[in-house]
């Protein structure tokens, strides 16, 4: 009810922070492509694997000097895995404690999401996925966010092609070859986001494909997901490249994003093979959750940024660099180039990561030497109870949103209420 409405935006008010008027703008009117890399985590960043780099053509883009990269990003999804984290980037509300808000709550709530924002300004939206339209309620929920066009398997010749299929939809390379007949039809400035698949659990790719050594951690599920992302990165190549040809990267921003991790805390040995360790301890897993964020626009200054945040903070950061106004709106980030940013970065569990402190399954650690806090002293023992306290109230605000509908009760200034019944993604745009 509106009584929930005022607590929420009563936190928010005190929460609320400037943007970095120096990046406010620099990619106005600017094409963005949101590329979401399936289950990609950071330490596959510069990693390799028998002397060969897995990820080439994702690390260049890391370090080149027009891309912003943030090596303290973390993932924070609950259940709702990709769906949480479509749901933080184009939202800036949590995923829910169980369950995923985009099946439980996408077809009936009012959002103000990024495709609908930006479709105000004058946008074209899509959002490309080779799976079945229906997967995590996307045709449903696509249309309370705005999208303009959903681009699911039905859209792709070769989807059912069982040369093509990985599970969950077409291999990547495929995938991003076939959209480009269709990115080139959207009336420019768009907002496209591709949603990757083939790094997905349980990284399945034929052997024609695979060209790279599996890990060697003895552990078969962990093993070939340096074969699934090398693949990956060679699919985001040659999508660079096609942007390269038609000159699209010139007036394009490309936002890239791993979505959560892969490999799951169910596999210690396995990780701590990866990491060099000999044990792994929450303190790692936590840093485990690290996933990569990327934003690449010719012009832009660039560098490796060490600010701690995450999914929830994509939003405010691109539309401060879109040049978007965004002061009054019910969102839960903030802009990650921001100097006085809150970095207090929440698990959707309570857990959570600072420059400071980190709490990981239970555990609190100096998250600057990693050592492990058994006895907190009085002062760390505030400290420590200040970010639980921030993390717990963030965390039941936005869910107070999600479960009340609050967003429907809300209007942000010149923000124009979304008609679900204007988008019908059947039919078809030949
Ligand atoms: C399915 C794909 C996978 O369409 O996006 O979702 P996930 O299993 O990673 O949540
Ligand atoms: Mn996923």
């Amino acid at each position: 009810n509106s009584s929930d409405l005022a607590s929420v935006q009563n936190y928010l008010k005190k929460n609320r922070i400037s943007p970095n008027i120096q990046y406010s703008g620099v990619a106005k009117g600017k094409n963005v492509f949101v590329i979401h890399l399936e289950s990609l985590q950071q330490f596959m960043i510069d990693y390799k694997v028998n002397g060969q780099e897995i990820m080439p053509n994702i690390d260049k883009l890391y370090h080149e000097n027009d891309t912003l990269s943030f090596d303290n990003f973390y993932n924070q999804v609950g259940q709702g895995k990709t769906a949480d984290a479509e749901l933080m980037l184009e939202n800036s509300l949590f995923g829910l404690p169980e369950g995923a808000a985009m099946i439980t709550d996408g077809t009936t709530n009012t959002f103000q999401a990024a495709p609908a924002i930006l479709d105000q300004k004058g946008y074209t939206t899509a959002s490309f996925h080779g799976d079945v339209p229906s997967f995590w309620n996307r045709d449903n929920a696509y249309k309370s966010w705005g999208y303009d066009y959903f681009f699911s398997k039905d859209y792709y010749k070769n989807a059912d092609k069982a040369k093509y299929n990985v599970g969950y939809g077409m291999k990547d390379k495929i995938f991003l070859r076939d959209s480009a007949q269709y990115i080139q039809q959207l009336p420019q400035p768009f907002y496209a986001k591709l949603i990757t698949v083939t790094n997905h659990y349980p990284y399945i790719l034929d052997s024609k494909n695979k060209s790279i050594d599996a890990f060697d951690t003895g552990d078969s599920t962990v093993d070939p997901y340096a074969q699934t992302a090398h693949y990956l990165d060679q699919s985001v190549g040659e999508f660079m490249s096609y942007l390269k040809k038609t000159g699209l990267d010139k007036n394009s921003m490309i936002v890239m994003y791993g979505d959560h991790y892969g490999i799951s805390n169910n596999h210690k040995p396995a990780i701590a093979k990866l990491l060099g360790k000999k044990k792994v301890t929450n303190y790692d897993l936590a840093n485990f959750q690290k996933v990569p964020f990327m934003i690449h626009m010719p012009g832009l200054k660039g560098g490796i940024n060490h600010t701690y945040g995450g999914e929830i903070d994509v939003l405010p950061t691109i539309l401060n660099l879109l040049g978007v106004k965004n002061q009054d709106t019910i969102q839960f980030g903030q802009d990650l180039l921001a100097p006085n940013r809150n970095q207090t970065v929440a698990f959707r569990n309570g857990d959570f990561v600072s420059p400071t402190y980190t709490k990981y399954g239970g555990d609190v650690y100096d998250s600057q030497t990693g050592k492990e806090l058994k006895h907190l002293s009085a002062k760390q023992k505030v400290a420590v109870d200040n970010l639980q306290n921030h993390v717990t109230t963030e965390l039941s605000a936005s869910d107070k949103v999600v479960n009340g509908d609050l967003l429907r009760f809300y209007q942000p200034k010149g923000f124009k209420k979304v008609i679900k019944s204007d988008f019908n993604y059947k039919e078809s745009v030949g």
